[in-house]
């Protein structure tokens, strides 16, 4: 059931990727190919020291924002950890540790609680598994509610060591 919630995930990025590509002639290409989901955002790995975020700057607009994450033995670094309800963000979550990890976005203190949404009629959640070391995934998610929030990896023994992090998401 979680396995098929990524795979939806991954589906809904590629989608959302052919949609935002619009008429561009690699639609076709990247429809025989589907099992090569393309980049939207920049891996926080090819960039450890990326300069200031631009996207903390930023104002709510249709653009998605880029946010990269870096997910380590056991750490969790997002470039940001402040938000705005109706910005749509993608998190780009590289893994720069030895281990697999996961990245869920869930009400401060849960406890493997990703939200579930419905997305044109397929339930997507706020989570993305199985993140090999080396390996950057991307998650997008909107934020419809502000509130404190937090970024987890909930691979047995993970949280405990200390993969989460709080984050806020205001108006
Ligand atoms: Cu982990």
């Amino acid at each position: 059931m979680r396995r098929f919630g990524i795979q939806f995930v991954v589906l809904a990025v590629v989608l959302a990727c052919l949609g935002a590509l619009g008429s561009a002639p690699l639609a076709e290409a990247d429809e025989a190919t589907p099992a090569a989901t393309e980049a939207r955002c920049p891996s926080p790995l090819a960039t450890p020291t990326a300069s200031p975020a631009a996207s903390a700057m930023a104002t709510p607009s249709a653009e998605p924002v880029c946010v990269g994450v870096i997910v380590d033995d056991f750490v969790v670094r997002p470039q940001r950890t402040t938000f705005r309800v109706g910005e749509t963000y993608i998190f780009a979550v590289g893994n720069e540790g030895a281990a697999v990890h996961e990245f869920v976005i869930e009400p401060a203190g849960a406890d493997d609680a990703p939200f579930q949404v419905e997305v044109n009629g397929k339930e997507q959640e706020s989570e993305v598994e199985d993140i090999a070391p080396g390996e950057t995934a991307e998650l997008e998610w909107t934020f419809t509610e502000p509130g404190h929030y937090q970024f987890a990896c909930h691979v047995p023994g993970h949280y405990e060591a200390g993969m989460v992090i709080e984050v806020d998401v205001t108006e």
